[in-house]
């Protein structure tokens, strides 16, 4: 008798934060785990799961990924978008986990085996002024990180990106979405000032990164990124709003500042320009968000191409589900560049079971068939979902900006 799909089944819960996954069960009983998470519009992708996709999976047949990717894709008429894309993006993870599982393989052999030992990560240092900073950098070392983003808070910006408050950083906090204000001048006076303290405490033998978080126009970009050369970042991050891929044009004119863009993005037509004309180094498009494995294999396959490496999202509003498909996938793809290590609330490894082990500055992956992760139901159901938005950031008179 031919396995083919029996059950699917939408979970969510939020031991900590709030995680949607999808898990598939066949006929033989053999079960594949995707993650379906969007940060603050959870629901719409379970709906579209449970609405619009489990009803077409029952009966079909598990082992025909790329099929059921086009049939998906193809089939919604509709294109691309971040609830659409991260639904198919859960069916296709689950998908390669119980092609794994049944294959008795983990997930990068079937991508073709290893090119590397180790997933080289990037960690978080942030702080409320420069000296807590630096503080949080050298944390970070003595783990053992070998790249560490750095981010400050602006002073007088209450809720600048990436900050921790008592060790951590969870910017969906709150259950209307918080209202911050923000300041390009401030901010572009005093970012480079602690990207150069970094350098200046801890020197150049280590990666350092930072994120913008599309904060700047093209032209502030370019400004910024000129100004920051001395400092060698491994990247600056959305240095602009992504939807004008030409606006990146402008930035590259100006400085040699490497640039990654694409924790925002759902496809390979959304990087197409971007990779194709070489307006960025890092393509950062994940696996949940991108169309499953299945489809970021593609857009990195493309950035090979153009010497584009990959450097995927890895803040902690991906699930462990997505992580471990991720490592799977930067193990095996031969334009790795760097995986973002952001870690999870204490409290998720009581329901995601993970083979995903830290060391030395990278992430390695099991050798346990399939992607390696468990769910946890009883554990899970102790953590009930819980409404959460991301910020909103406004001008300092009042008008929306890019948060
Ligand atoms: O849900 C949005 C976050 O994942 C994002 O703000 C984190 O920019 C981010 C990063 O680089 O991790
Ligand atoms: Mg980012």
């Amino acid at each position: 008798m031919v396995s083919v799909i029996e059950r699917a089944e939408v979970l969510i819960t939020s031991p900590g934060r709030n995680f949607v996954t999808l898990r598939i069960t066949t006929s033989d009983g053999v079960t594949g785990l995707g993650d379906a998470t969007l940060n603050g519009r959870e629901l719409a992708v379970a709906s579209y799961l449970e609405d619009h996709l489990v009803p077409l999976l029952i009966g079909r047949d598990p082992a025909r990924i790329e099929d059921m990717w086009q049939y998906l894709y193809r089939g919604a008429y509709w294109r691309r978008g971040p609830v659409t894309m991260t639904a198919i993006s859960a069916v296709d993870t689950a998908l390669w986990d119980i092609k794994g599982k049944v294959a008795g393989l983990p997930v990068y052999q079937l991508l073709g085996g290893r090119s590397r030992e180790g997933v080289l990560v990037y960690t978080h240092a942030s702080g409320a002024d420069t000296a807590a900073l630096l503080d949080d950098v050298a944390r970070a070392q003595e783990l053992g990180y070998q790249a560490i983003r750095a981010q400050a808070a602006v002073p007088g910006i209450a809720g600048t990106y990436g900050v921790k408050k008592d060790g951590k950083y969870e910017p969906a906090n709150s259950s209307l979405p918080e209202e911050q204000p923000w300041s390009t001048e401030a901010y572009l006076r005093f970012a480079p000032t602690y990207l150069r303290a970094v350098r200046e405490r801890f020197g150049f033998d280590f990666h350092l990164l930072h994120d913008v978080h599309h904060r700047l126009t093209p032209q502030e970009a370019a400004r910024f990124g000129k100004e920051v050369e001395d400092v060698q970042l491994f990247w600056m991050e959305d240095p602009t709003p992504v939807e004008n891929q030409e606006a990146f044009r402008l930035i590259r004119r100006h400085t040699t500042t490497p640039v990654a863009v694409g924790e925002a993005l759902t496809s390979i037509w959304d990087v197409q320009h971007l990779i194709t004309e070489q307006l960025i180094d890092y393509v950062r498009t994940t696996v949940v968000h991108a169309g499953g494995i299945t489809h970021l294999r593609r857009i990195f396959d493309l950035a090979a191409l153009y010497q584009v490496r990959s450097g995927s999202h890895g803040a902690s509003d991906l699930s462990p589900v997505c992580q471990a498909a991720a490592i799977h996938l930067d193990t095996a793809i031969p334009n790795f560049g760097i995986q973002e290590h952001m870690g999870y609330p204490d409290q998720v490894a009581e329901v995601f079971r993970t083979g995903v082990t830290y060391a030395d500055g990278h992430l390695h992956v099991s050798d346990e068939p399939g992607l390696g992760v468990e769910y946890d139901d009883e554990a899970a159901a102790a953590f009930p979902y819980n409404p959460k938005y991301l910020p909103v950031a406004r001008r300092l008179d009042g008008s929306v900006h890019d948060w």
